[in-house]
C-alpha cells in the first residue's frame, strides 16, 4: 500500500460529498465542456494507456477549472456493441449480466484515478432510457429520408458473423478480430452520410483538430473533381425503346480522343442483363464468375485484371468513333459510375489492359507537342495532339471545353460510401422498424420508396432488447433476435395485419454519435436533451481521444450533428471545436498486448506508488500527443519529487512577510507563464520539468515564503490532485472542508509580466559616427556577439561587408550602449 492511499480515500469522499466537480448544468456562468472519448468497459479493465489518456484529459480540465471556468467533465460507458458482446461470448456470461459486472469494475477503476468527473451525470448506452433515444434518432433518420434499406455487397466478418462498415475494415481485416473480411450480398440498413460529404469535407477548415485526423478524414471522403460523359451504345439488344447510353466518370476528359474502348464493371453488366440485354453465354459466364470471385476474394486484394469483350460497341462522343465495350474486374462498381472510358496511352491500368488484350492505343497528350515512341502510359499533363480542333491546347485548360463539346458535365465524385448501420448481432439497440408484407403487396408504406416499412411509434419507444438465451451470432445473416417469435410478431401500424419487427440491431457507433448531448440532460424523460442546456454547453470546448477513430466515430459524430442542425434540433453543426489525439504508450518499445506478456496493470502500480505519482509519471513520460515507453525508473523519479514536495511544509517561512530574492521571484513568475502555456498545449511533460526546476530552487532557500508555497501547490494541483489538496488544507488550517475551500476551485496563479521581462536594451549602431540603427540586444552582450548580430542584419551588412568595400578599420564598443564601426 502506498502511503498516499489514506489521503486519496479521504479526498475522494469529501470531493464527492461537496460536489466539487459537479457544475450547475442549468446555471453555470462560464461553461467549459471538457470531454474525453466515450470509453467502453473493456473486459480487462482499465489499461495503462487509457489511464494516461483519462488523467491527461483531467489535467487539462483541472487547469481550466482553476482558470475560472465551470468545467463539465462527464463520464459514462459505451457498453453496448460487439466488443462487449465478444467478451461475453468468450467467457460464456450473458452480455446483459456481464455489463453489470464490467460496469461496476470499470467505475471503480475510474474513481480511483482521481479525475474530476461529474459522477452524477453518468450515462450507459445499454440503459433503455438511453437507447430509447438512440432508436428515436433512427426513426428521425428514416422520416427525413436519410435511412434506407438496400441489398448490396457488404463486408462480412466470418468470425464475428456480422457485417462491417467500410470504416471497420482495415487492410482487408476486421478491425476487431483481424479475420479476413469477405463480401456478401445482404439486405441492410444504411444512413445517407454521402449526402453530407461536401460539408463534412469543407467544414474541416473551420475546426481546430489534430492535423493527422483531418488528413485521414479528407482522404476517406476522397473528393474527386471530374466529369461525366455519355457514350451511346450500339448493338445492345433488349428494351429497344430505351435510349442506351453508358455513363462514364473521368478526371481526364482532355484525353477523350484517345479513348479507344469503354470498360464497365461486371456488376453494371449484370444490371444490363437484368433489364433485358441478351449477352452471349460466354459473356454471362464471365460476369457471373467475376462477381462471385469478387465476393469471395479478400476485399484488400488487387483485382486480377481479367476482362472480356461484351459484343457491344459504344460511340466516342468526341470523334463519333465506334469502339468496343469491355467488361473487366479492374473497374469498381462502387466508384464513379461503374464505367470508364479507357485511354491506354495515358492511364497505367488501361495501358496494361490494352497490351494484354491487344487493344488500340492512341497517344493524345504529348509532353512536347510531338508524337513519340510509347513504351508506357504518359500520365502527365501536356499538349493535345491527335485531337482534331483541340490540337495544341494545354491539357489542363482543354478539360472544360472538351467536355462541353462532347456533351458532358462536371461531376464531383466522393469515395465516401453510405454508413452501413445494421448488425446481425444481439448486444445493441433493436432497430425500431416494422415490416408489413400486406402493405408492401399493396404498395403502401411510410415512405414511397420503401413499401411495407414503418417506424415504430415514438410513444412505443424504447423497443427493449429482449432477453435471449442463445445470443450467439448465427452466421445466417439474421440476428439472434429473429429466433424470438414473440419479439418478431407485431401488428402493422397501418393495416393491422400481422407484421414483423426488424431484428437487426444498430451499429455501436450510432450509440456514440450523441452521448455528449445526453450527458447534459440524462434524466430527461420527454426529450433526448433540453435545448437550453445544449445551447449553453455545446459545442464541446475540448475533446480528447484516439486517432484510430478518425474515420469512424469522429466522422459519424460530425454527420449526426449536421443532420440535427439541419432539423433545427441543435444550433451548431460541428460538435467539437477542438480535438486533440493522444499518443500511445509502449512497454520495452513494443505495443502492449496480452500475448507479448508486456501489459502494465495500472492497479498494481497505483497500489504501490499512489495515484498522484502514477498520474504524474504518465504525464511526464512524453508529450501528450506522442507516445512513450513505460519505465519503472521514471516512476521512482516522480516518487522522489512528490516526497520532496511533502517536505516543503516543514521549511515554510515563519511569517507571511518573508519574500523571495528577485531572481527566485523571476523564476517563479516565469514558471507560472511556462506551465500555463504548456498545459494549454498539452505539453504536460515540460510543465512538470519546470515544476522540478522550481522545486530545486526552493530547496536552496533557507526557508520557503508563503506566497511561493501557495503558488507552487496550485501549479501542481492539476497533476497531483490528492497531495496538493491535503497540503493546501493544512497550509490554510481548514478543519471543516467546504466546496469553496478546495484547492481545485482556487484561482490559477497569475504571473507579473514586469517580473519576467527579458532584460534587453537598444544597442545603438554607428558607422563612421553616424547612427544607422538601434537593435534590441540582451543586456551584457559581448562585442563579438554584437558584431555577429550586426553582420546578420540585412540593412547593416551592406555598409560593413568587405565586398561592399566596407571592411571596418576600427570598432568602438561601449557595453550595453553602442557600437561604432570606423570604415
Ligand atoms: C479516363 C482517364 C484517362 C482517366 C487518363 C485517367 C487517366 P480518381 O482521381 O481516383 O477520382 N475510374 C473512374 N471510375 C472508375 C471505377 N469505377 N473503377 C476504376 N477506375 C475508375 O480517378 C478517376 C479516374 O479513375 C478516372 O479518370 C477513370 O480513369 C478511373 F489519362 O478516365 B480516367
Ligand atoms: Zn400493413
Amino acid at each position: 500500500m502506498s502511503s498516499y492511499s489514506k489521503i486519496e480515500a479521504k479526498w475522494r469522499k469529501l470531493w464527492q460529498k461537496e460536489g466539487v466537480y459537479e457544475p450547475d448544468l442549468k446555471k453555470a456562468k462560464n461553461p467549459f465542456y471538457n470531454l474525453m472519448m466515450f470509453p467502453y468497459p473493456s473486459a480487462e479493465g482499465l489499461h495503462i494507456g487509457s489511464v494516461r489518456t483519462f488523467t491527461g484529459v483531467d489535467i487539462y480540465g483541472r487547469f481550466k477549472r482553476m482558470e475560472g471556468n465551470d468545467v463539465f467533465e462527464p463520464i459514462g460507458l459505451d457498453g453496448f456493441g460487439i466488443n462487449s458482446e465478444n467478451y461475453a461470448l468468450k467467457i460464456g456470461v450473458h452480455p446483459a449480466k456481464q455489463a453489470k459486472i464490467s460496469e461496476k469494475n470499470f467505475y471503480r477503476q475510474l474513481e480511483m484515478i482521481g479525475n474530476g468527473f461529474a459522477w452524477n451525470e453518468r450515462v450507459e448506452t445499454y440503459d433503455p432510457e438511453y437507447y430509447k433515444w438512440t432508436q428515436w434518432i433512427f426513426v428521425q433518420m428514416f422520416k427525413k429520408g436519410l435511412a434506407y434499406r438496400k441489398k448490396s455487397p457488404v463486408n462480412w466478418c466470418p468470425s464475428c458473423k456480422t457485417v462491417l462498415a467500410d470504416e471497420q475494415v482495415v487492410s482487408g481485416e476486421c478491425e476487431r478480430c483481424s479475420s479476413r473480411v469477405e463480401r456478401k450480398d445482404l439486405e441492410q440498413w444504411f444512413f445517407k452520410i454521402t449526402e453530407y460529404a461536401d460539408r463534412l469535407l469543407s467544414d474541416l477548415d473551420k475546426i481546430d483538430w489534430s492535423e493527422k485526423v483531418k488528413i485521414a478524414q479528407r482522404n476517406w471522403i476522397g473528393r474527386s473533381e471530374g466529369y461525366r460523359l455519355n457514350f451511346p451504345l450500339v448493338g445492345i439488344s433488349g428494351q429497344e425503346d430505351r435510349k442506351h447510353n453508358v455513363e462514364i466518370f473521368t478526371t481526364r476528359p482532355d484525353t477523350i480522343f484517345g479513348a479507344t474502348f469503354v470498360v464497365v464493371s461486371p456488376e453494371l453488366a449484370k444490371r444490363w442483363i437484368n433489364i433485358g440485354w441478351q449477352a452471349s453465354e460466354e459473356v454471362q459466364k464471365y460476369i457471373d464468375e467475376s462477381i462471385l470471385e469478387r465476393g469471395k476474394r479478400d476485399v484488400s486484394v488487387e483485382p486480377k485484371k481479367t476482362g472480356i469483350f461484351s459484343g457491344v460497341h459504344a460511340i466516342n462522343p468526341a470523334n463519333q468513333e465506334k469502339i468496343p465495350v469491355w467488361i473487366a474486374d479492374y473497374v469498381l462498381d462502387t466508384y464513379g459510375t461503374g464505367a470508364i472510358m479507357a485511354v491506354p496511352a495515358h492511364d497505367e491500368r488501361d495501358y496494361e489492359f490494352a497490351k494484354k488484350y491487344n487493344l488500340m492505343i492512341r497517344e493524345v497528350i504529348s509532353p512536347n507537342g510531338q508524337d513519340h515512341d510509347l513504351r508506357q502510359a504518359f500520365i502527365g499533363q501536356g499538349v493535345l495532339i491527335n485531337s482534331a480542333k483541340f490540337n495544341g491546347l494545354d491539357s489542363n485548360k482543354a478539360k472544360v471545353e472538351i467536355t462541353k463539346f462532347a456533351g458532358g458535365d462536371k461531376k464531383i465524385n466522393y469515395r465516401l460510401r453510405d454508413w452501413l448501420i445494421s448488425r446481425q448481432r444481439y448486444w445493441g439497440p433493436p432497430i425500431p422498424m416494422i415490416f408489413c408484407q400486406n402493405c408492401q403487396n399493396n404498395g403502401k408504406g411510410e415512405r414511397m420508396d420503401m413499401p411495407g416499412w414503418y417506424t415504430v411509434l415514438e410513444k412505443d419507444l424504447p423497443i427493449k432488447l429482449p432477453f435471449v438465451k442463445d445470443y450467439r451470432p448465427q452466421g445466417t445473416g439474421e440476428s439472434p433476435l429473429a429466433k424470438d417469435k414473440k419479439f418478431v410478431k407485431v401488428g402493422c401500424p397501418k393495416c393491422d395485419s400481422w407484421a414483423r419487427r426488424e431484428t437487426d440491431v444498430s451499429d455501436t457507433f450510432l450509440d456514440s454519435t450523441w452521448y455528449y448531448m445526453r450527458y447534459l440532460d440524462h434524466k430527461n424523460k420527454k426529450k433526448p436533451f433540453d435545448q437550453a442546456r445544449i445551447k449553453k454547453w455545446l459545442p464541446v470546448d475540448m475533446y480528447i481521444g484516439g486517432a484510430e477513430h478518425s474515420v469512424l466515430h469522429l466522422l459519424y459524430v460530425r454527420f449526426l450533428a449536421k443532420a440535427f442542425f439541419d432539423w433545427k434540433f441543435i444550433n451548431f453543426d460541428e460538435p467539437f471545436i477542438k480535438f486533440r489525439a493522444h499518443g500511445l504508450i509502449t512497454k520495452d518499445g513494443a505495443k502492449m498486448s496480452k500475448s507479448r506478456g508486456n501489459v502494465v496493470n495500472p492497479d498494481e502500480y497505483i497500489k504501490k506508488f499512489g495515484v498522484d505519482v502514477m498520474r504524474m509519471y504518465l504525464a511526464f513520460l512524453a508529450p501528450f500527443d506522442q507516445g512513450g515507453d513505460f519505465r519503472d525508473q521514471g516512476i521512482s523519479g516522480i516518487e522522489r519529487f512528490l516526497g520532496k514536495v511533502k517536505k516543503m511544509e516543514s521549511r515554510l517561512a515563519r511569517t507571511s512577510k518573508e519574500g523571495l530574492s528577485s531572481d527566485t521571484e523571476k523564476l517563479l513568475n516565469r514558471s507560472i507563464k511556462k506551465i500555463s502555456e504548456d498545459i494549454e498545449n498539452l505539453h504536460y511533460n515540460t510543465a512538470i520539468s519546470q515544476l522540478m526546476i522550481l522545486l530545486n530552487k526552493f530547496d536552496e532557500l533557507p526557508s520557503i515564503p508563503w506566497h511561493a508555497y501557495d503558488s507552487f501547490l496550485r501549479l501542481l494541483a492539476p497533476f497531483a490532485p490528492f497531495l496538493t489538496e491535503e497540503l493546501w488544507q493544512n497550509f490554510n488550517k481548514i478543519s471543516l472542508f467546504k466546496k469553496k475551500n478546495s484547492i481545485h476551485l482556487q484561482n490559477w496563479p497569475k504571473f507579473d509580466p514586469r517580473k519576467i521581462k527579458e532584460e534587453a536594451f537598444r544597442l545603438v549602431v554607428q558607422i563612421n559616427g553616424k547612427v544607422r540603427a538601434a537593435l534590441e540586444a540582451p543586456i551584457g552582450i559581448s562585442q563579438k556577439d554584437a558584431e555577429k548580430m550586426i553582420m546578420a542584419d540585412e540593412n547593416l551588412k551592406k555598409y560593413l561587408h568587405p565586398s561592399a568595400g566596407g571592411s571596418p578599420k576600427k570598432i568602438i564598443f561601449v557595453p550595453n550602449r553602442l557600437i561604432n564601426f570606423v570604415v
